[in-house]
């Protein structure tokens, strides 16, 4: 059965460490098919947390976590995992080829998919610029492309595997603000009946979500759209002003 990407959070609490605080503090959101979940907040708030719940790198001390309804503890881990697509912050590269790159882990992917999932990523431009185009060999940890660049080949891939749920974590924070918009217009086509979470520090790359939640220290502190959340005169309010 074909995982939709609902996810669903119920009063869940993370504690990594039995000494330390809890890292999430009763984190309670519902995130339907089609949305775009955004997160923000100071560093260190549990964004990255409330990401790895979903994958199942972590359990929560208290709560659970649903996907469809269902529980995670209840899927193959492998199963679920396959259906969601992890852009980090600092993209993992291989030393091979570009389009190797891309099709990372999906065997069954074509070339056609291939450059199409770079062309929603803004990448297909820079890559056909390159002397081998798509058949460049990147060196250790994609040496000779800049930040953006690797996180633009990270996120072709994330699209490859056609996720149903799908992070971006800071994934575009070297990315200049107007390449960021079309790659984001291109995954809200993409992800049409699934659903991303995008984590950011500036506001700019939220303004899009459905609902964006405000952490802080483990809690979420304000939640709703950009135009809400800024007449809050909250949290949120005070980071756009900065
Ligand atoms: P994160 O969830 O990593 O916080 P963040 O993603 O909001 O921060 P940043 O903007 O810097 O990426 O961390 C929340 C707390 O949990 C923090 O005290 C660190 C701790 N933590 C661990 O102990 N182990 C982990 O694997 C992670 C991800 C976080
Ligand atoms: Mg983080």
């Amino acid at each position: 059965e074909p995982i939709k990407g609902h996810v669903t959070f119920n009063h869940v609490t993370l504690t990594y460490t039995k000494d330390d605080d809890s890292a999430l503090k009763d984190i309670c959101f519902d995130a339907p098919p089609g949305k775009v979940i955004g997160l923000i907040g100071s560093t260190g708030a549990g964004k990255t947390s409330i990401t790895q719940l979903i994958t199942r790198f972590y359990e929560p001390e208290i709560g659970e976590v649903l996907v469809d309804n269902r529980s995670v503890k209840d899927y193959n881990i492998k199963t679920l995992r396959k259906h969601i697509g992890f852009v980090l912050q600092e993209p993992f590269l291989f030393s091979t080829t570009i389009k190797e790159n891309i099709a990372y882990g999906n065997p069954d992917v074509t070339d056609h998919q291939i450059m199409d999932a770079a062309k929603r990523a803004q990448a297909h431009e820079f890559i056909m610029n390159l002397p081998n185009g798509y058949e460049t060999m990147l060196g250790e940890r994609g040496m000779g492309l800049s930040g953006g660049q690797k996180q633009r080949i990270a996120i072709a891939r994330a699209i490859c595997i056609n996720p149903s749920i799908l992070v971006l974590d800071d994934a575009t924070s070297a990315v200049d603000m107007e390449t960021e918009f079309k790659i984001q217009k291109a995954l809200k086509e993409v992800m049409q009946g699934r659903t991303s979470f995008i984590i950011a520090h500036r506001i700019s790359s939220l303004k899009h979500a459905d609902e964006i939640l405000v952490l802080d220290e483990g809690q979420i502190v304000e939640r709703g759209t950009h135009d809400e959340l800024l007449n809050n005169d909250g949290q949120y309010k005070r980071i756009y002003d900065i």
